[in-house]
């Protein structure tokens, strides 16, 4: 076992691998930029080290200090959390070059996962089911473009190689309006990922958004735990999500899950990962994407399963066998996640940074709080807005609802905006209390509601 991590990330995901190290008797060290110098992780951590100003390409994505910093406190291994670096090739590479291991899978997973039509075509050559689509970045000069798409069939989504988590996506509604669309997309990919390249796939209407969280050790051995429903989102955004989904039944589960480790062998994937897919009306479902990371939603699994995915992830790097079977992994109760974030909803979700001036927690029982703010504490502007994951869970969906509902009227924060109110609209939703709710739930139900 590593001797000593350092923790390549701030914010609630710091404090997690601190608390997961600690819980394995490994030392930790915090890095943070200088607006982050009385940070949560910065206290919770044996050791800290500052990497460079508020700004994150200067600190938290500083390649060269993060690296020095590991070697001169002379850690064993660097955990990247999500965002950040936890999916650069370059950092995986150059920690490992550096005698650092780096506590996620191998760069040539990350790197085939990565780009969306790679990973399409290895998806299909494994016997995964992806939508209907290209497996070639398409040319507007191609001849058969036209061809293509009419053989796809209307309407049709426009999605960028490199791109990922809904960004760089258009939707072509008929074939009027698609070589316009392709060329938008290929600019607009260009100046946001640096690569031109897009492909087509069918679009999927309203779909569901679920998620299969997996283990791997570097034998191969690999299991996939209870799904998760992420359908609530906004702007691409995830704001709640639920363990197990209320739309899928033992059998679609055995079934997707089945996939889902296939997925992951695909890759030789030897660590903690997500596969995503979308489910259609008539539980058909499709391989979208592989995040290559641990990702902010873990602990409802955690919750449902009994494991502790970040303890899983670290044992899992540092060679340990994967000792886990699926089908002996059991689904205890319910657990639901509000991401809430500092952003003031009568101002169209802007930024709401600045002083907690006070503060009150909520707790009691079926509740766990997954946050770095405590009052005083003042959130910089450099960083995402995510103040807190409240999670909730109990025997039933139900009452994992009304937990949620007394957590979020508990919690009381001054100082700063947050979005609280939206998630206590969405708790109350009648939809959602019957679990009745697709990727367009924000805009049909809550937006068309307020
Ligand atoms: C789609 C789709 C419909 N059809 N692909 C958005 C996030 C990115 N990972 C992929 N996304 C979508 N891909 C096809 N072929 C609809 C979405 C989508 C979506 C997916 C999951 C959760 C919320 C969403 C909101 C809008 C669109």
């Amino acid at each position: 076992m590593f001797k000593k991590v350092l923790i390549a990330n701030r914010g609630e995901i710091a404090l997690r691998v601190i608390r997961a190290c600690k819980d394995l008797g490994i030392q930790t060290v915090a890095v943070h930029s200088e607006v982050d110098k009385d940070s949560m992780h910065v206290k919770l951590a044996d050791q800290s080290i500052c990497i460079g100003p508020g700004p994150a390409i200067e600190s938290y994505l500083n390649i060269p200090n993060i690296i020095s910093a590991a070697t001169i406190s002379g850690c064993d291994a660097i955990h990247p959390g999500y965002g950040f670096l936890s999916e650069n090739t370059y950092f995986a590479d150059v920690c490992e070059s550096c005698g650092l291991k780096f506590i996620g899978p191998s760069k040539e997973s990350i790197q085939k996962m990565g780009d969306k039509i790679e990973a399409r075509k290895l998806m299909i050559k494994s016997g995964i089911n992806v939508v209907p689509g290209t497996t070639e970045p398409i040319s507007l000069d191609d001849p058969e473009l036209n061809k293509i798409a009419e053989k796809i069939g209307y309407p049709i989504i426009i999605k960028a190689a490199m791109g990922g988590g809904g960004r760089g996506m258009r939707t072509v509604p008929s074939r009027e309006s698609l070589q316009t669309a392709v060329s938008t997309a290929k600019t607009e990919a260009k100046a946001a990922f640096g690569d031109d390249k897009v492909y087509l796939e069918k679009l999927i209407e309203a779909p569901r958004h679920i998620e299969f969280q997996i283990a791997a050790d570097k034998d191969g051995n690999t299991c996939y735990f209870p799904e998760r429903d992420c359908s609530i989102q906004r702007r691409h955004q995830k704001l709640v999500e639920e363990s197990p989904s209320p739309f899928v039944d033992s059998t679609l589960r055995k079934k997707m899950g089945k996939q889902a480790v296939k997925a992951a062998k695909a890759v030789k994937y030897c660590t903690v990962g997500t596969i995503e897919f979308l489910v259609d009306a008539k539980s058909n479902f499709y391989f979208l994407e592989m995040n290559t990371r641990i990702q902010v939603e873990h602990p409802i699994t955690e919750i449902v399963s009994g494991v502790d995915l970040v303890k899983l992830q670290i044992r899992l790097a540092a060679g340990e066998e994967l000792k886990l079977d699926s089908d002996k992994i059991e689904i205890c109760g319910h657990a639901i996640e509000c991401r809430i974030n500092a952003e003031d909803p009568d101002k169209d979700f802007m930024p709401s940074p600045g002083r907690i001036t006070g503060l009150i927690m909520p707790g009691g029982p079926g509740v766990r709080v997954d946050t770095h703010i405590y009052e005083g504490y003042l959130i910089p502007s450099f960083y995402d807005s995510l103040i807190m994951k409240l999670i909730a869970y109990g025997y039933n969906r139900k009452e994992a609802i009304s937990r949620m509902e007394r957590a979020l009227s508990e919690f009381k924060v001054t100082g700063i905006k947050t979005t609280v109110p939206l998630h206590q609209k969405i708790q109350k939703n009648d939809y959602f209390r019957k679990g009745d709710f697709q990727t367009d739930f924000i805009l049909k139900h809550i937006y068309g509601n307020v």
